[in-house]
C-alpha cells in the first residue's frame, strides 16, 4: 500500500549553498513540492540491510589487499575524503542521489556497486589516485555528480570499482567570459549552478539545460546530452579540455594543448574547437580513456523567444507531422531542438498516477489516453509539438507564420502559446528550459508508477516520416508485448531526431525488471536488424549497443580496444564502459549480450551470479 507521506515529514533538500549538487534557493519551494510528490508514492524502505560482506571487493583483489590500498590512499588524500561503501544502500530521489550506486537500479540494487567513492580537490589528486589504481590494479569509476539518470546514474560497471566523484570538491565555474561568451566548468557544475554563476555576472548569456537541471554540464556533455536552446547539441559546443590519462599524465585538447603567455591559459582555448594535428576530443567522449577535469563549454547571448505548441490528433499522422519538420528544421525555421512527445505524458506530467487515469495493469490503452486528454488543457490529441523560435520580435513572428502554415497541413492540428495554458500547464517549464532555465518538472512522470524508475531507450532515424514508423513500430509492438506503458518523444535536432523512450519500472518488483531488460535487448536487437542504432545507453546495454556498431567485422570496437590497451595497460580506468573492454578482462565473460538472456544479475570476475 502507498503511503501519503506529508510535505511536512521530509527533510529538506539541501540547498546549492550547502552542497555542490543542492538546490537554489529560488527552486527551493518548487524542489519541495517535487520531492513530496515523488516520495507520496514510495512504498519501498529507504534502505535494506545487505547481505555479504562489505564492501563489495573489486575483482581480483583480497580483502587485506583492498584494506592496504584503502589505507594508503587515505593516507595520502585525507581520511576524510575516502568512504567505504559498507553502509545499507539508498535510493533517495533526482536531487538527493546516492553515489554508492544507479538510484534507478534494472538489476538488483546491491549489483552494481562501489567498494568505495573517493573525493579529490585537485587535478594532482586524481592523477595520485589514477597512480594508485595502476599500482594495485583496482578499477577506478570517474563521476562527475552522477545524475546520468536513465543511464546508469552513478553505479559503476564492474562492481567493487573505487568510484571518484570528481564533482564533491572539484564543482568551479573557472571562468566565464563575455567576449567569447563561453565558460570553463568543472565536474562538479550542475546546470542550476552554472545558471546561477551566469546570472551573477549580469552578462546577456544562456546556458543550455537539458530536460532536468541537476546534472553536470561537463558529464552530460561527454556523454553527449541534449538540450533545447539553439545550443542543444552540447558535444557540439564544448571547447576545450583537460584530461587526465590512465597513466597520471595530464593533456589539453585543442588550442589549450599550446601554452599562453608566462603560464597562462591558451587565450583561444574556448575560441577555436580544432586547433592543429588529429581531433582528439572525440576519444574521450563516451569512452573510458581519459578523466576529463576541466571544459570549456560555449553560452549563447541572450535573445527573443516564444514557445508555442502544436496538438495533433491522429496518432497515425506522425509520419506526416515529420516530413513537414524536416524541412523546418533543416532551414532553422525551428529554432532549436524542439519536441514531438506523444500525448501519454500530457497525463504522466501532469505528476497524477497511472493508476489515476486507468484501473489495469496492462498498458493504458490510446482510447483511454485521449479520452482523459480531453478533458485536459491540450484537448483530444495523440501527439503535442513543442517548439520555440528565437531572435527579435519580427523574425520570430516570420518564422511563426510559416510554422502554423505548414502544421495546418496536417488534419485537426491545434497551435497555442502559454497564454493560451493554464498556469500549472507543462508549456510554462517547457518555454524556461527552451530559453536555457534549468527545471525540474519533467520528473513529474516518475508519478506514474511506484517506486518509479526509468530506463531509456534512444535510437537515432533520419528526420524522415518512413525512418520514424519502423522504429516507432519496434518500440510500441515490444513495449506491449513485455507490458509497459510506451511514452516516446523524438528530439530533433535537424537532419536528424533521437526517439528517446522511457520505460517506467516499479523497483520493487523483480519481474517488472526483468521484463524491461527483455524489452530493451529486443528492441536493441530489432532496430539494429533495421539499420538503426542508440546514441547512448545504461550501463547494462552497453556491450550490446557497442556490438551493433560492428561494420566491418568489430572494426570500430577492435580500435577502440586498440586505443584502450596502449593508453591503459592495466585496464583500471572504467573498465567496460561504452562496451570498451581492457585486455585483462576481455573474453572472461565480462561482456553481456543478448544471447545470455534471460538474466537479471551480473558477472563478477567472470563469474556468472
Ligand atoms: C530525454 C531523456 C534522455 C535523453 C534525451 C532526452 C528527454 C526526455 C533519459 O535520457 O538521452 C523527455
Amino acid at each position: 500500500m502507498a503511503t501519503t507521506i506529508g510535505l511536512q515529514d521530509l527533510p529538506p533538500t539541501p540547498l546549492l549553498s550547502e552542497k555542490h549538487s543542492g538546490i537554489p534557493e529560488r527552486w527551493a519551494e518548487q524542489c519541495k513540492e517535487s520531492k513530496a510528490r515523488l516520495y507520496s508514492l514510495k512504498t519501498l524502505p529507504a534502505s535494506v540491510p545487505r547481505e555479504g560482506e562489505l564492501p563489495v571487493l573489486p575483482p581480483g583483489i583480497d580483502r587485506p589487499t583492498f584494506n592496504t590500498a584503502i589505507a594508503e590512499l587515505k593516507e595520502t588524500l585525507g581520511e576524510e575524503h575516502v568512504e567505504l561503501n559498507d553502509k545499507p544502500l539508498v535510493d533517495g530521489w533526482y536531487m538527493e542521489h546516492p553515489n554508492t550506486h544507479d538510484t534507478f537500479h534494472v538489476l538488483e540494487q546491491s549489483k552494481l556497486v562501489s567498494s568505495a567513492q573517493v573525493y579529490p580537490g585537485s587535478v594532482e589528486d586524481i592523477q595520485t589516485i589514477v597512480r594508485w589504481a595502476n599500482k594495485y590494479l583496482i578499477p577506478i569509476y570517474p563521476i562527475s555528480i552522477g545524475r546520468n539518470m536513465g543511464y546508469g546514474g552513478a553505479a559503476p560497471r564492474v562492481p567493487g570499482s573505487v568510484t571518484i566523484d570528481l564533482g564533491r570538491r572539484m564543482n568551479k565555474v573557472l571562468k566565464i567570459d563575455g567576449n567569447s561568451a563561453s565558460c570553463i566548468v568543472e565536474p562538479g557544475v550542475t546546470y542550476f549552478a552554472l545558471y546561477e554563476e551566469v546570472q551573477k555576472t549580469g552578462l546577456p548569456l544562456w546556458i543550455d539545460t537539458p530536460d532536468v537541471g541537476g546534472g553536470s554540464v561537463l558529464g552530460n556533455c561527454i556523454d553527449r546530452g541534449v538540450g533545447y536552446t539553439p545550443y542543444g547539441d552540447h558535444w557540439a559546443n564544448h571547447c576545450g579540455l583537460e584530461v587526465v590519462l590512465p597513466s597520471g599524465e595530464i593533456m589539453r585538447t585543442g588550442m589549450g594543448a599550446l601554452p599562453g603567455k608566462n603560464g597562462a591559459d591558451n587565450p583561444s582555448w574556448q575560441a577555436f574547437q580544432h586547433a592543429y594535428g588529429p581531433s582528439v576530443d572525440g576519444i574521450f567522449s563516451q569512452s573510458n580513456f581519459g578523466i576529463v577535469t576541466k571544459m570549456g563549454m560555449w553560452l549563447m547571448p541572450a535573445t527573443g523567444h516564444q514557445s508555442y505548441m502544436i496538438t495533433f490528433p491522429e496518432e497515425d499522422d506522425f509520419e506526416q507531422i515529420i516530413e513537414i519538420i524536416r524541412p523546418l528544421a533543416l532551414n532553422r525555421v525551428l529554432g532549436n531542438i524542439p519536441q514531438l512527445r506523444s500525448v501519454i505524458q500530457e497525463l504522466a506530467i501532469t505528476g497524477r498516477p497511472k493508476s489515476d487515469f486507468y484501473d489495469g495493469k496492462d498498458p493504458i490503452p490510446m482510447e483511454v489516453i485521449k479520452a482523459h486528454a480531453k478533458n485536459m488543457p491540450c484537448g483530444e490529441c495523440a501527439w503535442v509539438f513543442y517548439g520555440t523560435v528565437y531572435g527579435p520580435e519580427e523574425t520570430r513572428n516570420s518564422q511563426l507564420d510559416i510554422i502554423r502554415q505548414e502544421f495546418s497541413k496536417v488534419r485537426g492540428s491545434k497551435f497555442f502559446l502559454p497564454e493560451d495554458m493554464p498556469e500549472d500547464h507543462y508549456i510554462h517549464p517547457r518555454a524556461r528550459i527552451c530559453s536555457g532555465v534549468p527545471e525540474l518538472r519533467e520528473l513529474d512522470w516518475l508519478n506514474w508508477k511506484p517506486n518509479c524508475a526509468h530506463l531509456a531507450f534512444s535510437p537515432i532515424t533520419p528526420t524522415r516520416g518512413q525512418d520514424a514508423r519502423i522504429v516507432h513500430e519496434i518500440v510500441t509492438r515490444l513495449h506491449k508485448k513485455w507490458g509497459f506503458d510506451s511514452l516516446p518523444t523524438w528530439c530533433v535536432s535537424g537532419r536528424e531526431m533521437h526517439y528517446i523512450a522511457e520505460i517506467l519500472i516499479d523497483r520493487s518488483d523483480p519481474d517488472e525488471k526483468r521484463r524491461a531488460i527483455c524489452c530493451m535487448r529486443e528492441m536493441i536487437t530489432e532496430a539494429a536488424a533495421e539499420g538503426y542504432g542508440e546514441y547512448r545507453t545504461h550501463l547494462i546495454f552497453q556491450d550490446q549497443i557497442s556490438r551493433t556498431y560492428g561494420w566491418g567485422n568489430q572494426a570500430l570496437m577492435r580500435f577502440n580496444e586498440t586505443l584502450k590497451d596502449a593508453l591503459d595497460p592495466n585496464g583500471i580506468l572504467a573498465p567496460g564502459r561504452a562496451g570498451i573492454w581492457p585486455k585483462s578482462y576481455r573474453d572472461k565473460g565480462w561482456e553481456i549480450l543478448p544471447e545470455d538472456e534471460p538474466r537479471t544479475s551480473v558477472k563478477t570476475n567472470g563469474v556468472i551470479h
